[in-house]
C-alpha cells in the first residue's frame, strides 16, 4: 500500500525556545523531524527536537482520561471519558469554591509546552474570582521579566544580530540546550563580538570565552555592584541618557560606593583587576547586550540582581539601541495574552488576596496594579503578561497554603503541562500540600509522579497534532507558524479545548465564544485583517521590523516614565529601592559545600524524556559534579553513588569528577524521577535524586521582594552510600520490559 506523506511547519515544544522546523507524518503518525527550509532557521534543531516521532508516538502516552480508584498517589486508575470527566470536574470544582471561596482553586502552569492555552486559565480563573496561578516562569524568565518592568516598564530582548558584546551570567546554551541563542551567540563571535561569563564553574560558553570570571555561586549582585563601581568612577556610563531619561542616579552612586572593588573581589572571589577589566570591556562596547539568565532568577538577590542588570543596560546606553537591547512592547498583529486574560475583570479585593501579594509582592498584582497606567499609556495595555509572568502568584506561599491553610484554605489544584512536584522549591511540602486537596486534576501527556497525585488526569494533545502561532509571550513581535500533521488521540484534548469546555460548565460561556483553535487564532490574528488560514498560506514566520528609542515618543513605562534606577515601586512597597547584595546565611560548619542546581542535560528539558529511550542511553543516572580536589578530600572515585544532604534533605546519584567545577562546590541535576520505577518505587521514585528535596523555601532563603527560592549556593554535605536498590532497575534492558507499566496497561 502506498504511504501517505505530508510535511508541515512546526514550533517545537519539547524545550521552551521554540525551533522552527519541520515535521513529517507517514500513515497517520509523526514520522521524522528535519530541519526548516529556510536557510536562516535551518540550524535551530536538537537531538530532542528530532526525537520528536519517539516522544509524541510513545507507548506510554496518555491517551485516555483517568480517574482515581486507590489511594491518592497510589497510582490506580479506571478509564472515564473526557465528556463524563470534564462534568465531574466541573461540579466538584463549583462545589469547592462555593465552600472556601474562589480564591480556595490554584493552577500551576508553564504554558510553552501546553501552548494553546491563550491565556483561558487566566480569564476563566479572573471571572470566577481566583488569583491563585503559579507557574514555573516564576523561577525562569517570568519573573525576570516581571523586575525588569520595575526598572523600565517592558522585559527587553537582546540584540544578538548586531552586538560587540556578550554578557552571560552563567546562562550556557549549547548545541543541545537553547540552540537559537547558541547559534546566535556563535554568529555574534564570528563577527568579532566579545563574550564575557561569569561562571564558577568552565562552562561550555566559558571554555572559549574572551573573559571568564570565576564568581562564587550566587554573588552576581555583588558583581554588577563591582561593575557599577568601575563604570561610575571612571565615568563609563551615558551621561547624556542619565541626565535625560533616568531617575536615582546620586542615590544609586551612594549606593555603589559601599561596593569598593576589594570589597566585591572579597565576596565573589574573583580579583579586582578582573572585575574591572570585565567592566571596561561591557561599557566600553558600541552595543551590548546581558541576555536574560535563570541563575539571576533563582537567588537570594534576584530582584537586586535582576535590576542590576537592568540598570547596568540602562546607565550604559545599551537600552532600546541598536546591538544593545530592545524594548519590543505588544504586537500590533496579534491580539496578546494579557488582553484575552481580561485581568481587569479580577475585582481588586480578589486581587488582594493573590498568595504572596503582601510579603513577596514584585511579580503579583500588587506591582501589576502599581505600574497599569504607565503600561497601558506607553503600550497600549494595562496588564502586560510578558513571558506570562508579571501577575502571578506566589509558588511557595501557596504550595503553603494548600498544605496548611494559611491564611485560607487552598483546595483545587490543576496541572497543566507542569510536573509541580519537582519543580519548585521543598518538594516536601509540595507533596504534603497535594495530599491536602480536595480536587486535583493533571493535564498531561505522561504519568508523572504529579499527574499521579492527581483525581483525573487528561491526556493533552502535542504540538504535531495542533494548529497554532507561537508568539514569544509578548518578549519578542515574533510570529512563528505551528501546523497540526496528525489527529490528536481521540480522547485528548489541547488545553483551549480544555479550559473552554470548563467555562462552558461553570456559567461562563458567553465568555468563551471561540469553537475551535483556528477560530481563536483567527481571532486573535484580526486586526492585521487576516485569518489562519491566509496566514498559514503566506506565512512562516512574522517579525516587526525593530525600533528603537521608543522611549523620546512616550517615555518609559514606569510610573516617572523613567528609567527607575532607584525604583518607586519596590520604595513604595515597603522595599529598598536601590539594589543590594545579601550575604548568604551562615552555613552549619557540617554542611561545607556550596550546592547549586542547574546545569541543564543535553538530552533531556526539565523533568522530562526519561523515559524516551534514545535520550536516556544518553545520560542513564543523574550525577553530582564535584573538583577533583573535592572529591579527593572525600574519598570518591568517578561513579560512586553518594548522598547529598542540605538541612533539607537527601538525595543519591553518582559522582561525577570534574576539574572544571569550581572547589567547594558541588552541582545537582534538576528533575530526576525514573519513569521506569512506575509500580516499584513511591511516585516513580520522585523523591531520590531530584534537586526540589534540597530546596529550601523558609523565608531566610528566600529573595525579600519576589520570595524565590535560593538556587544557587545553599549548604550541603556529602557522604558515600550503595547505589539504591531500586536503581540496578535503570539499565536500557529494563526500559523495554517494565512490568510496572504493562500490568497496568493489561488492567
Ligand atoms: N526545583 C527546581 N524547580 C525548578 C527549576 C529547577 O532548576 N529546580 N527550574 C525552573 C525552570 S528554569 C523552569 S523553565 C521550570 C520548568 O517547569 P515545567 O515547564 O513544568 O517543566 P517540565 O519539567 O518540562 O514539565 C512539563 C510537563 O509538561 C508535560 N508536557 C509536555 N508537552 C505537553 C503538552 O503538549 N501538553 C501537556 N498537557 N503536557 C505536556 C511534560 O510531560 C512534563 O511533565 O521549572 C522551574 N522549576
Ligand atoms: N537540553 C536542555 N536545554 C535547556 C533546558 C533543559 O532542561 N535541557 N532548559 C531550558 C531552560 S527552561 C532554561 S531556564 C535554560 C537554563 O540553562 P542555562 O541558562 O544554561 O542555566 P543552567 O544550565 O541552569 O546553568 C548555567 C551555568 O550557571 C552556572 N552557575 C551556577 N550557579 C551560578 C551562580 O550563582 N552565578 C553564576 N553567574 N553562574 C552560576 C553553572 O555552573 C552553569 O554552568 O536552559 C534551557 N535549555
Ligand atoms: S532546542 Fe531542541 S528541544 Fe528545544 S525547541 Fe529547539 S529543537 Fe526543540
Ligand atoms: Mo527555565
Amino acid at each position: 500500500m502506498a504511504t501517505k506523506k505530508s510535511t508541515k511547519y512546526s514550533v517545537c515544544t519539547v524545550c521552551d525556545i521554540g525551533c522552527q522546523l519541520r515535521t513529517e507524518a507517514a500513515d497517520g503518525k509523526v514520522s521524522r523531524v528535519i530541519a526548516h527550509d529556510n536557510p536562516a532557521l535551518a540550524p535551530n534543531i536538537c537531538y530532542k527536537g528530532t526525537a520528536v516521532p519517539l516522544i509524541h508516538n510513545h507507548k506510554e502516552r496518555l491517551r485516555k482520561p483517568l480517574k482515581r480508584v486507590g489511594e491518592r498517589g497510589e497510582d490506580r486508575w479506571e478509564e472515564i471519558s473526557y465528556e463524563q470527566a470534564m462534568d465531574e470536574i466541573a461540579q466538584k470544582l463549583g462545589a469547592i469554591t462555593q465552600k472556601y471561596g474562589p480564591e480556595s482553586f490554584a493552577v500551576s502552569t508553564s504554558g510553552w509546552n501546553t501552548q494553546t492555552t491563550h491565556s483561558l486559565d487566566r480569564r476563566f480563573m479572573n471571572l470566577l474570582g481566583s488569583p491563585n496561578w503559579i507557574s514555573g516562569v516564576a523561577l525562569c524568565a517570568g519573573n525576570t521579566a516581571a523586575v525588569n518592568r520595575l526598572t523600565y516598564g517592558w522585559f527587553p530582548m537582546a540584540d544578538f544580530a548586531s552586538t560587540n558584546c556578550i554578557v552571560l551570567f552563567g546562562h550556557n546554551p549549547r548545541k543541545h540546550s537553547w540552540t537559537p541563542i547558541y547559534n546566535a551567540i556563535r554568529g555574534a563571535k564570528a563577527r568579532g563580538a566579545k563574550v564575557i561569563v561569569l561562571d564558577p564553574r568552565v562552562s561550555d560558553q566559558a571554555e572559549d570565552a574572551d573573559m571568564h570570571l570565576r564568581l562564587k555561586a550566587g554573588t552576581d549582585a555583588a558583581m554588577c555592584l563591582g561593575w557599577l563601581k568601575v563604570i561610575f568612577d571612571e565615568r563609563l556610563y551615558d551621561a547624556e541618557f542619565v541626565r535625560d531619561w533616568c531617575t536615582g542616579f546620586d542615590e544609586l552612586k551612594q549606593r555603589v560606593d559601599e561596593y569598593p572593588l576589594e570589597r566585591v573581589a572579597e565576596i565573589t572571589g574573583v580579583p579586582a583587576d578582573d572585575i574591572a577589566a570585565a567592566a571596561r570591556l561591557y561599557a566600553n562596547a558600541d552595543g551590548a547586550v546581558i541576555p536574560w539568565t535563570p541563575i539571576t532568577d533563582q537567588q537570594l538577590s534576584s530582584t537586586s540582581a535582576i535590576r542590576l542588570h537592568s540598570i547596568l543596560r540602562a546607565v550604559t546606553g545599551n537600552l532600546d539601541v541598536v546591538g544593545g537591547e530592545t524594548l519590543g512592547g505588544f504586537s500590533e498583529s496579534y491580539i496578546p495574552e494579557s488582553e484575552i486574560g481580561l485581568h481587569e475583570r479580577l475585582p481588586l479585593a480578589q486581587k488582594e488576596k493573590q498568595l504572596g501579594y503582601h510579603d513577596h509582592p514584585a511579580f503579583t498584582y500588587r506591582a501589576a496594579e502599581m505600574l497599569k497606567e504607565p503600561t497601558e499609556k506607553v503600550w497600549g495595555l494595562p496588564y502586560a503578561d510578558i513571558v506570562m509572568g508579571c501577575q502571578m502568584a506566589n509558588p511557595t506561599n501557596v504550595f503553603r497554603a494548600m498544605a496548611t491553610a494559611d491564611p485560607y484554605p487552598i483546595k483545587a489544584f490543576f496541572c497543566l503541562g507542569n510536573n509541580a512536584l519537582l519543580s519548585y522549591a521543598n518538594q516536601h511540602q509540595i507533596h504534603a500540600a497535594m495530599q491536602n486537596q480536595e480536587l486535583i486534576v493533571a493535564h498531561e501527556i505522561f504519568m508523572t509522579p504529579t499527574a499521579m497525585l492527581a483525581d483525573y488526569v487528561l491526556p493533552g494533545d502535542v504540538f504535531t497534532e495542533r494548529n497554532h502561532i507561537a508568539d514569544s509571550w509578548s518578549w519578542s513581535t515574533r510570529l512563528a507558524l505551528s501546523q497540526k500533521v496528525v489527529d490528536a488521540p481521540e480522547e485528548a484534548s489541547s488545553t483551549f479545548q480544555f479550559w473552554t469546555d470548563l467555562a462552558h460548565r461553570m456559567g461562563f460561556a458567553d465568555e468563551f465564544p471561540w469553537t475551535s483553535l483556528e477560530d481563536i487564532l483567527d481571532y486573535r490574528l484580526s486586526r492585521s485583517g487576516r485569518t489562519f488560514a491566509q496566514f498559514e498560506s503566506e506565512t512562516f514566520m512574522e517579525l516587526a521590523p525593530p525600533k528603537f528609542r521608543k522611549y523620546r515618543d512616550k517615555g518609559f513605562a514606569t510610573p516617572s516614565g523613567k528609567v527607575e534606577l532607584s525604583s518607586s515601586v519596590l520604595g513604595q512597597m515597603g522595599f529598598d529601592p536601590l539594589p543590594y547584595y545579601r550575604e548568604l546565611p551562615s552555613r552549619p560548619e557540617e554542611f561545607p559545600y556550596l550546592v547549586f542546581t542547574g546545569v541543564r542535560e543535553d538530552p533531556f528539558f526539565q523533568t522530562g524524556q526519561r523515559n524516551i529511550e534514545s535520550l536516556r542511553r544518553r545520560m542513564p543516572t543523574p550525577s553530582l559534579y564535584l573538583h577533583p580536589s573535592d572529591a579527593e578530600k572525600e574519598g570518591f572515585a568517578d561513579g560512586d553513588w553518594a548522598k547529598l544532604s542540605t538541612p533539607q534533605g537527601s538525595v543519591t546519584a553518582q559522582i561525577a569528577i570534574y576539574h572544571t567545577m569550581k572547589a567547594g562546590h558541588i552541582r545537582v541535576p534538576h528533575g530526576w524521577w525514573y519513569p521506569e520505577l512506575r509500580g516499584a518505587a513511591d511516585l516513580a521514585g520522585a523523591f531520590i535524586s531530584s534537586d526540589a528535596v534540597l530546596c529550601s523555601d523558609e523565608d531566610e532563603w528566600l529573595d525579600h521582594e519576589q520570595g524565590v527560592p535560593h538556587f544557587k549556593g545553599f549548604p550541603g554535605k556529602l557522604e558515600p552510600t550503595q547505589q539504591p536498590a531500586q536503581l540496578t532497575r535503570t539499565q536500557p534492558a529494563d526500559w523495554q520490559a517494565n512490568p510496572a507499566v504493562e500490568e497496568h496497561a493489561a488492567s
